[in-house]
């Protein structure tokens, strides 16, 4: 592996040809921003090239791909993009090692590439792109590149929230803005627009809602034959779940406790400043961050709401 910078990876770009774009599963706005916006960019200025994922890019993303021209070729050069681990490929794990170049933001990039062009600071991988495509003279920025990289910003930062936003993620924002990105119909997209079946889903488990310590912990669950009985919904809509209970004003600590099979447990955790979360998911052997963790339970999921409430009271009573 060997770092390089803007000027070499713009260098790399234009001497190579026949690009396999890889963007990682589970595909996030981060990672199919700066993907399509790769693509475009490289088949403006001539070259082959191809982007793909090794899971169904979801359909709320549809526009991210609009300009792209489906190309037929023997694939040369691999590029990942916002791929801190080559395991995050799934089945293209294989292929994500011969890489030839990474364009990455993770601080955790575990350097399997053989070229790593990385900004650990920065809250996208796709401001680290617009860096890239706007040091190349050659390329355009169309519109929908613009849509692209805005669309791997705005998700990456949580819509300007998250603590990862810098000054730097608002002036390039403003600056896709000028080359035309579209925010209103991305940010409805990404942020506001739920399907029936995500709010369906969240109607039944909300309704189950229960409250200990004086309202502040709430616990919500969500079994897999209710996850079965709604149409439409994906491990996105279910996942999202996890941040609602945490939401409530006066909950320090959210939990969410979804089945996996019978018998089979995974609690997320989400925590105020008042609990670190980690340290609690690690008695019952899970781990993560202070304000976002998970742990898992091989019993009933009355046993185990019954023993992580109780661990969490007891995190609160220390604070
Ligand atoms: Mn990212």
């Amino acid at each position: 592996m060997r770092r390089i910078d803007l000027n070499e990876a713009g260098r790399f770009l234009r001497e190579n040809d026949c690009f396999l774009i890889l963007m990682h599963g589970s595909p996030d706005g981060d990672t199919l921003g700066c993907g399509y916006a790769l693509c475009g960019a490289l088949q403006q200025i001539g070259k082959k090239a191809k982007a793909v994922c090794p899971d169904p890019i979801p359909k709320k993303f549809d526009y991210v791909y609009r300009e792209i021209e489906q190309q037929e070729f023997e694939p040369q050069t691999i590029v990942t993009v916002d791929v801190a681990d080559a395991k995050l490929l799934y089945g293209m794990r294989e292929l994500g090692e011969k890489a030839a170049l990474c364009i990455d933001h993770h601080v955790s990039n575990t350097e399997y590439a053989e070229r790593l062009l990385l900004a650990p600071e920065y809250a996208a991988a796709c401001e680290l792109m617009f860096e890239l495509l706007s040091s190349m003279p050659e390329v355009k920025i169309t519109s929908c590149i613009a849509d692209c990289l805005y669309t791997g910003i705005a998700t990456d930062s949580g819509c300007f929230k998250y603590s990862n936003t810098s000054p730097q993620t608002h002036v390039y924002a403003a600056e896709l803005m000028k080359l035309g990105a579209d925010i209103v119909p991305i940010n409805y997209a990404m942020f506001d627009m739920k399907s029936q079946g995500r709010l369906k889903l969240e109607q039944t488990v909300l309704s189950k809602i229960r409250y200990y310590d004086a309202g502040k912990i709430a616990v919500i669950d969500v079994t897999q034959e209710l996850i079965d009985s709604i149409e439409g919904i994906d491990s996105e809509d279910v996942g999202a779940l996890a941040a609602i209970p945490r939401q409530i004003e006066g909950v320090d600590i959210g939990i969410c406790i979804k089945e996996k099979k019978p018998g089979l447990f995974k609690a997320s955790l989400r925590s105020s400043e008042n609990a670190d979360v980690a340290a609690i998911a690690q008695q019952f052997g899970g781990g993560g961050h202070a304000r976002a963790a998970g742990c898992a339970f091989e019993c009933s999921l009355e046993e185990a709401e019954r023993q992580l409430v109780w661990a969490c009271a007891k995190a609160l009573e220390r604070s």
